[in-house]
């Protein structure tokens, strides 16, 4: 078998990638200790989905974390959800679409749409891109968040409305994970890497963000992220 290379946005505040797809994706490699090499890309232009992350593996490209992850467990026989009841298999699936396709449009408003986030964002999620090509990319690149987030739904929301949104979706997950260590029990899951990279990419960053406090309120999520940093990342 050829090398697996993982291509991710860039690493900031401790974190290995300011996307949370990305980390989700370092995050299950290293659950499932599946050798690999990590790139750093400055944008996510070069995957076949033009976005991050992706992979190259034995001749392959593949694009899109789920994707990326159902390969991988297929290829290497290591799946974390492999002890999972059906029904919690379909619980799992409900946690990953209520964090990626929509709490996670929250963080994409707080971070491209708050002005005071912008000169954070510049620096860090659009920092690898050399200076003078970052100047022009940057404006460029926000109004073409800015439609994304209008596209789904979520930007066309007032921030109050955001925010109420952002509470409830914490708030089903606070209540999913009760006074559990992991979302299934004793040991995690890939819901545990799904719900830690993106709270961490809100929690840990210097952005400022309303959901900061939301998730220090739910005590038991604030806990869990840090449970998860302490396992996987020491
Ligand atoms: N469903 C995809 C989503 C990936 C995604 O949206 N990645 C973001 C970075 S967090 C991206 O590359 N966005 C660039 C764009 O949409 O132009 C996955 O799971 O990998």
């Amino acid at each position: 078998m050829s090398e697996l290379t993982a291509y991710h946005l860039p690493g900031r505040w401790g974190l290995a990638s300011v996307s949370p797809f990305c980390l989700k994706l370092d995050a299950f490699l290293r659950m499932a200790g599946i050798p690999h090499r990590s790139v750093t890309a400055a944008t996510p232009f070069a995957g076949p989905k033009k976005k991050a992350p992706w992979i190259e593996h034995d001749g392959r490209t593949i694009g899109d974390s789920a994707f990326i992850i159902a390969y991988l467990i297929e290829r290497f026989g290591v799946d974390p959800d492999a002890a999972l009841t059906p029904a919690q298999r379909g619980q799992a699936v409900a946690i990953q679409r209520l964090v990626e396709e929509n709490l996670y449009w929250a963080m994409v408003y707080d971070r491209w749409v708050r002005d005071e986030n912008w000169p954070i964002l510049k620096g860090s999620v659009l920092g690898e891109i050399a200076a003078p090509v970052r100047g022009l990319i940057a404006p460029l690149a926000r109004r073409g968040v800015k439609k994304q987030l209008a596209g789904h739904g979520m930007g066309l929301h007032s921030d109050a409305d955001i925010q109420a949104i952002a509470r409830r979706d914490l708030s089903a997950l606070s209540a999913m994970l009760g006074d559990q260590d992991w979302f299934f029990g004793s040991e995690p899951t890939l819901a545990d890497a799904t719900v830690f990279s993106l709270l961490a990419n809100i929690r840990y960053p210097a952005f400022t963000s309303p959901m900061q406090a939301m998730i220090e309120e739910y005590a038991n999520l604030a806990r869990h992220t840090d449970r998860f940093r302490a396992r996987f990342y020491p």
